[in-house]
């Protein structure tokens, strides 16, 4: 199993040796190297590598213009000390299955990729999965042209610097019409697997989410000097609203998470002139989500009016509900309980997490496979599977691939 030999290359990329997590940004350094990694993996398989117009890598087994390919992947790029399995793991265990089932022989009747889409996680550009939002037309040149980071660099200035071209960016309807399905292999970032006993499941959907970005404008002034009464203080209405938050959600049975938060000046003794905080906020339905959202709107607002602070909401990320196409689940609930006892069906779950595979899902038929989390952990250094599960994994999308590419 080549599993592990490629898991051992990759695991040194990005990894910080303070936290122990990943800062594999994109267009940095370290998403350079991962990429490299990538080619290397492709051109040591005698695959054909393709750099799209949004900077997504392919790994093509076959003639792509063949059509109806069979594509699996995911992403290399982390959150900020992210864990070594939310995305590499789907294209490791991409390529190990590839190995698999070159080893059993099959004959491929459809073309195959492997892809590694870009800056699936937007930790630098603040929108969730940009390659694969270019190339289904879900987000627009103009918008990416806009997107910056923290440092004022934008998205075509980073790309130039990391030797991609800028200008290139856009809908890629040719080639995704050349994918006849995506399967996804991702570790899940949940327990239910753990608690439910099983190594591997199937994604049933993925529940609508974005991200909204409060900006509460103050009264800079001295912390020492400056009587309570006379204060524009941004940081009491944001902290009003990180507890409204996590109420709306508690109410809702939703989920609302304040991760980020920028301070200006962000000087100790200076009372701060502006405080912008990053919600993220996720449900099971659209209205659910949209009640929690308007709640914690109208709770910052309040807050904010109440200390004469100015109060900004943008969404800056925002992905629908996704429901992964039945016959596509379905059949890979065909493959995979095809050598089990009808009662251990494959387990099919549903999630909180975005994918390139929800993205892509309105475009062309994608399903997801899950590997075992034990603690269910994720963005976080301390995410984790076992060897054992990781190569179940291997095993299932091989087994996934040859049904689908192999008739
Ligand atoms: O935020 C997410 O759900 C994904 O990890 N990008
Ligand atoms: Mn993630
Ligand atoms: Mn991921």
């Amino acid at each position: 199993m080549t599993f592990h030999s490629m898991w051992a290359e990759l695991r040194p990329i990005g990894r910080s040796s303070a936290s122990g997590g990943y800062r594999r940004f994109a267009w940095t350094g370290a998403d350079t190297d991962c990429r490299d990694w990538f080619r290397q993996q492709a051109e040591s398989r005698g695959l054909t590598y393709e750099l799209d117009r949004n900077g997504n890598q392919w790994a093509w087994l076959g003639d792509p213009a063949e059509g109806d390919a069979v594509v699996t992947g995911s992403h290399l790029d982390s959150v900020p000390d992210g864990g070594a399995f939310d995305g590499p793991l789907g294209v490791v265990s991409s390529f190990a299955a590839l190995d698999e089932l070159r080893a059993r022989g099959v004959r491929f009747t459809k073309p195959l990729a492997i892809v590694n889409f870009g800056d699936e996680e937007g930790a630098r550009f603040g929108l969730a999965c940009v390659g694969s939002r270019l190339a289904a037309g879900q987000l627009t040149v103009e918008q990416a042209h806009r997107l910056t980071d923290a440092d004022g660099i934008t998205l075509p200035q980073a790309m130039e610097r990391a030797g991609y071209d800028p200008a290139a960016i856009g809908p890629d309807p040719e080639r995704l019409g050349r994918i006849g399905a995506f399967v996804e292999l991702h570790v899940e970032q949940g327990r239910a697997l753990d608690l439910s006993g099983d190594q591997v499941g199937i994604a049933s959907a993925i529940w609508p989410h974005g991200r909204w970005r409060f900006d509460f404008r103050g009264e800079a002034n001295h912390a020492g000097t400056t009587r309570l009464v006379d204060r524009h203080d941004p940081m009491l209405p944001y902290a009003e609203t990180v507890l409204a938050a996590r109420r709306e959600a508690r109410l809702a049975g939703a989920v609302a998470t304040f991760g980020k938060i920028a301070v200006e000046p962000n000087g100790v003794n200076a009372i701060p002139s502006l405080v912008r905080g990053w919600l993220d906020s996720r449900a099971a339905d659209q209205a659910t989500l949209d009640t929690v959202v308007d709640g914690v709107e109208r709770a910052a607002r309040e807050y904010a009016e109440a200390q004469g602070v100015e109060l900004d909401v943008v969404r800056e990320s925002f992905t629908p509900v996704v429901e992964f196409e039945h016959a596509l689940r379905d059949e890979l609930a065909r493959i995979l309980g095809k050598d089990r006892d009808a009662a251990l069906n494959v387990p099919v779950l549903g999630t909180g997490a975005g994918h390139d595979a929800g993205i892509l899902s309105g475009t062309v038929p994608t399903a997801m496979l899950f590997v075992r989390n034990p603690t269910g952990v994720s963005h976080s250094p301390a995410e984790h599977a076992t060897e054992d599960d990781c190569v179940a994994g291997v095993t299932a999308l091989a087994d996934v691939l040859e049904g689908l590419a192999c008739r």
